[in-house]
């Protein structure tokens, strides 16, 4: 079993544990309301703040996006709309920012404010600010609270504090960031927050200083559903966010084994004839392809990073290990699977039957499970390796 033998006891557990106050089949009824409902919840972020603060700018890197790719939101130019844009991610459409109009104007006032941009239909806000506290944050943020909803402060351009203070002989990056920090955390606290969320970031680098931080905090903070969404939606820019995607993907790998254990599916041809069973192909193209955009190595991405980055689209592909690296389609899948070896080994659905008992009266049975689950696994591991050497090499030139 060794080669096979990749499940580790945690998961064993929590497989345990999902399945044990039920039988399976209400089980696998209530896996596929979660992956119903997970291609249709949305995600709303709204992005505030004045006029040139970064909003724009902040909304293409959060997207993978350069500031002059198609699609992008157009930056370096002077606000006068007064209706929120939508800016959906490209890959998964359901999680949108909306870039907002700027605040601070002379007649800005909160309470108008939050009604003209429709406060209700957002997730949650993003303030930025690009210099010091003022009091139009202080007002908006008091407001986004009065209507119960959250918001993350982002003080941006931080690249920029970093080069102005580096002229000064008593220059200490520590320091500076941590004066930036207090002035934001300070201006809070006039409102009355305590230890306010505030995070520092350039949108030039977004992998930079508070970025990990404001990510982990948003979705720290997220329903269930609306968590798995971002950690797909979001492009791949840190080691750390590449690390927390596949734990997030790898979370649903058992639960769509169990999917595929329960249709009757198409037969797959096994090299060695050793056994005869089905799998659920179609569930195995969807997920192996979401595994493609989540971890930006589909070609559009690339092409993106490649100019980002000022490496080639072949430097960053010189890296990509996974056979899986063209289109992934049906035949790619069924090749995938007749070239397995898992097939040899008869025992790999005895193995999931010992902690799965109700899995042999499924429709497709262990085999199917265990071949999904096997699968996946594998993909999932090589597909966030490639992920994260791409990464690595791109970071070589961009920091
Ligand atoms: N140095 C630096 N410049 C930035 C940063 N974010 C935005 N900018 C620049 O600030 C200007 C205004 O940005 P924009 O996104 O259009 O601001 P918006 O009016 O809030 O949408 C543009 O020239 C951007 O290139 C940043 O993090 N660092
Ligand atoms: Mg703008």
């Amino acid at each position: 079993m060794d080669e096979y033998d990749i499940i580790d006891d945690a998961e064993i557990e929590e497989i345990k544990k999902s399945l044990a106050d039920e039988d399976l089949p209400s089980a696998v009824d209530k896996i596929k309301d979660y992956f119903a409902q997970l291609d249709l919840v949305e995600l709303n972020i709204a992005i505030t703040g004045e006029s040139g603060s970064g909003k724009s700018t902040f909304i293409n890197a959060f997207r993978g996006l350069g500031d002059e790719d198609e699609g992008s939101a157009e930056t370096g130019v002077v606000e006068t709309t007064t209706e929120p844009t939508v800016y959906p991610y490209p890959k998964f459409p359901t999680v949108k920012l909306w870039d907002l109009p700027g605040i601070g104007t002379p007649r800005f006032k909160a309470d108008e404010y939050l009604k003209q941009v429709q406060f209700e239909q957002y997730d949650f806000f993003i303030i930025i600010a690009s210099d010091r506290f003022r009091e139009c944050h202080a007002n908006l943020a008091a407001e986004i609270l009065k209507v119960k909803k959250k918001f993350y402060f982002v003080r941006s351009k931080i690249d920029s504090n970093i080069e102005a203070e580096k002229r000064k002989k008593t220059f200490n990056k520590e320091k500076t960031l941590d004066t930036i920090r207090d002035n934001c955390i300070k201006g809070l606290g006039e409102i009355g927050l305590n230890s306010p969320a505030v995070f520092l970031i350039s949108c030039f680098e977004l992998g930079l200083y508070d970025f990990d931080r404001l990510e982990q905090t948003m979705e720290k903070e997220l329903p269930q559903h609306k968590r798995d969404v971002l950690m797909l939606a979001l492009p791949n820019i840190t080691l750390e966010i590449n690390k927390r995607k596949k734990k997030a993907l790898q979370s649903n790998i058992w639960k769509l084994a169990l999917l595929s254990a329960s249709v009757a599916a198409v037969p797959i041809p096994v090299f060695n004839a050793v056994a005869s069973f089905s799998v659920d192909v179609t569930i195995l193209v969807s997920e192996l392809k979401k595994y493609y955009n989540a971890f930006s190595l589909d070609p559009d991405s690339l092409h993106k990073l490649s100019e980002k980055s000022g490496k080639s689209v072949d430097e960053l592909k010189v890296v990509i290990k996974s056979p899986l690296n063209k289109e992934i389609t049906q035949d790619v899948v069924i090749k995938l699977l007749t070239n397995s070896s898992i097939f040899a080994v008869g025992a790999v659905g005895e193995y999931w039957l010992g902690f799965i008992p109700g899995l042999g009266s499924l429709t497709a049975g262990p085999l199917s499970f265990a071949t999904i689950y096997y699968i996946l696994k594998k993909c999932l591991n090589e597909l966030a390796e490639d992920a994260r050497n791409v990464l690595l090499v791109a970071l070589q030139t961009s920091v």
